[in-house]
Formats: structure tokens, C-alpha cells, sequence
């Protein structure tokens, strides 16, 4: 018997991919329940072709569910994440809410798929984005040279603030081109035509939350508790695809040859890196798309043991729908 499946905020930017994966990995399922605000009941979505109905999402959504996908914010996950597992339902939270909580699993499944089976809250993490795509471009150098610390800076496009980024973004360009004020919203500063040095809040020594969870969950999903992080998180006028740039120290002397060589068959990351042909990964080659992209390998100029990259992937994606549906493909 295949699993009845649920979608939590199925009407967002993160939900609607997730019904996208659903689809076109063909995943086993013998219903699909797509939940959202009370704004939202009663509108249809596609899935292979039927129209199902969005309904509200209450505490006794999940009588027959068995996978709950969420990804409706943290606060929703908070609140209705334990009345999902309470009824028997897997969920599968894409929210920060339940990440660094001892007794839920943070999965990359090609990293760490085995710590999904040891859930006893019912509740399994999707990391966040950044870290995601950072970390599919560091696991398998980890193999190679055991990872050490990481600088990194990222460039983060404006559908991780979910649907209202991207029309934050469309009406500023749109104000701007013809000379109409307008006042920023959901970001600190302009979005277009700028880059803002703040994703996510500030915490108390300088670094954001975004900055903060790729060192913390960056730690949980390697297993690397000494693991040093010092990352910048930047927001750039770039509709979908986030990009990181890497400095990776390791404990073992590194090679350019066996850098590339780190990454052969390896699933879900790709080697893009022949800059005298113009050969690296844009955000534009990485969007709709599955791979992860790695480019720019380089020895670092001031560190030993240390190699400079470029990694580009799709956030909404990788970074969130599709490493959740591939979770629940482990179960
Ligand atoms: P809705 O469309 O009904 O507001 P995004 O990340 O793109 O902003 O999407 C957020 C998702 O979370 C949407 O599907 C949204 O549904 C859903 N959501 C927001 N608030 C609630 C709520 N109180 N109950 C259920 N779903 C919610
Ligand atoms: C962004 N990465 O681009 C954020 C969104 O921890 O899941 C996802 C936040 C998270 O704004």
C-alpha cells in the first residue's frame, strides 16, 4: 500500500515544488492532501493531471495522513507538527523549527540518509538552503581531505523569502523603470538593483540566524561537532538559485585533480569548471534543476590544506522540495 501524503502550505513557493517533485519522481502515493490557510481552501491545483482542493489547515488534518511534508513557516510547524506525528503521520519539516533539536534527525540524503530511521519525535529536518547546497558541494571533498572549517560567503536569491520575495523584487524593478516611489517591505533596504548583506535576524554577536545555521546544522548533518564556520549571508536581485562562495580548510594537503575527482559519482552535484571556455556555474543554469553545480576549485592563497569554490544550486529545490521529497522516498 503506498502512503497517503500531505502538503502543508501547498499554495507557497516551497509547496508547490514539492507537489512538482511529487509528480515528476513519480513518487508512490495513494492520495495527495494539499493543506493552507483558510485563504486558500476551496483553490484548486493539478497534480498528474486531477484537480485536488486545498483545505484549511486544523489539528485533525492528519487522521490518515502518513508523510506530512511542511513548509508553511516555523510557527505552523511548531504548532501543528506534533498533531501530525501525534496522529501517525511522518512529518517532514522544512521549517528551522525542530532542526537543531536532539531527538530530530537533520537528513541530506546523500550525506546522511541513515540518520532518518532514528526519529522518535515522528519529526524529520530539512536543513535550510544554504547549508544544503554548501554542504553537497563539501561532502565529498570531506571524503577526500577531511573538512576542517569553512569562510563562506552567499548570494541568495529572492525566492527563499518565499512568493512574496519574488514580488517584492518584480514591483521594485517595475517602480524603478518608471520612476515610481516605493517602499521596501519584506527586505531591510532596495532589493533591486542592490545586494543586502542580511538574510534572516541579527543575533547578539553580529552573525545572522542565516549565518548560524550553517554552522549549527552544518555540524549536526557531517557529524563534525569541531566543525569552524564563519559565513556571510548576502541577498542579490536573483529570482531562484542560491550561489556560495567557499573557502574549505581541511585536516589533509589538498590537490586541484583529486578535488575534481572527489565529486565522480557522486548523486546530485556536478563538477562545472572550465573558466578559459567560460565553463562555471551560473544561478540561471542551476534553476528547475535537481544538481547541485561546483565550479572555481582552486587552491586558497593564504590558508594550507585549503581550496576556494563556487557552488550554485537550486533553493527551492535542493535546498528545500526536493530534499524533502527524497526523505520521504528513504521511507
Ligand atoms: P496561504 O497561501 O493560504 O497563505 P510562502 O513561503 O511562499 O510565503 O508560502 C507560505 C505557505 O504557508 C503558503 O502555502 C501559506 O498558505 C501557508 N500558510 C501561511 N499561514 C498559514 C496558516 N496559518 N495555516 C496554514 N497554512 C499557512
Ligand atoms: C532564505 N534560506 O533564502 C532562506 C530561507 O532556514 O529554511 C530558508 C530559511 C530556512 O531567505
Amino acid at each position: 500500500n503506498h502512503p497517503h501524503v500531505a502538503i502543508v502550505g501547498a499554495t507557497g513557493a516551497v509547496g508547490v515544488e514539492m507537489l512538482l517533485c511529487l509528480e515528476q519522481r513519480n513518487f508512490p502515493l495513494s492520495k495527495l492532501k494539499l493543506l493552507a490557510s483558510a485563504r486558500s481552501a476551496g483553490k484548486k491545483m493539478t497534480f498528474r493531471g486531477e484537480e485536488i482542493t486545498v483545505e484549511e489547515l486544523t489539528h485533525d488534518s492528519f487522521g490518515d495522513v502518513d508523510i506530512a511534508l511542511f513548509s508553511a513557516g516555523g510557527g505552523i510547524s511548531l504548532e501543528y507538527g506534533p498533531s501530525a506525528a501525534a496522529a501517525g503521520a511522518v512529518v517532514i519539516d522544512n521549517s528551522s523549527a525542530f532542526r537543531m533539536d536532539a531527538d530530530v534527525p537533520l537528513v541530506v540524503p546523500e550525506i546522511n540518509p541513515e540518520a532518518a530511521k532514528n526519529r522518535p519525535r515522528g519529526i524529520i529536518a530539512n536543513p535550510n538552503c544554504t547549508t544544503i547546497i554548501s554542504l553537497m558541494a563539501l561532502a565529498p571533498l570531506h571524503a577526500a581531505f577531511g573538512l576542517r572549517s569553512i569562510i563562506a560567503s552567499t548570494y541568495q536569491a529572492v525566492s527563499g523569502s518565499g512568493a512574496q520575495g519574488i514580488v517584492e523584487l518584480e514591483e521594485q524593478m517595475k517602480a524603478i523603470a518608471s520612476d515610481q516611489p516605493f517602499t521596501p517591505k519584506i527586505y531591510p533596504r532596495q532589493i533591486a538593483f542592490n545586494v543586502i548583506p542580511q538574510v534572516d535576524a541579527f543575533t547578539d554577536n553580529g552573525y545572522t540566524k542565516e549565518e548560524l545555521k550553517m554552522l549549527n546544522e552544518g555540524r549536526k548533518i557531517m557529524d563534525l561537532p569541531e566543525l569552524r564556520v564563519s559565513c556571510t549571508c548576502v541577498r542579490v536581485p536573483v529570482y531562484r538559485s542560491h550561489s556560495v562562495s567557499i573557502t574549505a580548510q581541511f585536516e589533509r594537503p589538498v590537490d586541484v585533480a583529486a578535488a575534481r575527482a572527489a565529486y565522480e559519482g557522486r548523486p546530485g552535484v556536478n563538477v562545472v569548471d572550465d573558466p578559459s571556455a567560460k565553463l562555471f556555474p551560473v544561478p540561471l543554469d542551476t534553476t528547475g534543476k535537481d544538481d547541485c553545480l561546483v565550479g572555481r576549485i582552486r587552491k586558497n592563497l593564504v590558508f594550507d590544506n585549503a581550496l576556494d569554490l563556487w557552488v550554485v544550486g537550486d533553493q527551492v529545490r535542493k535546498g528545500a522540495a526536493l530534499n524533502a521529497v527524497q526523505i520521504a522516498e528513504i521511507l
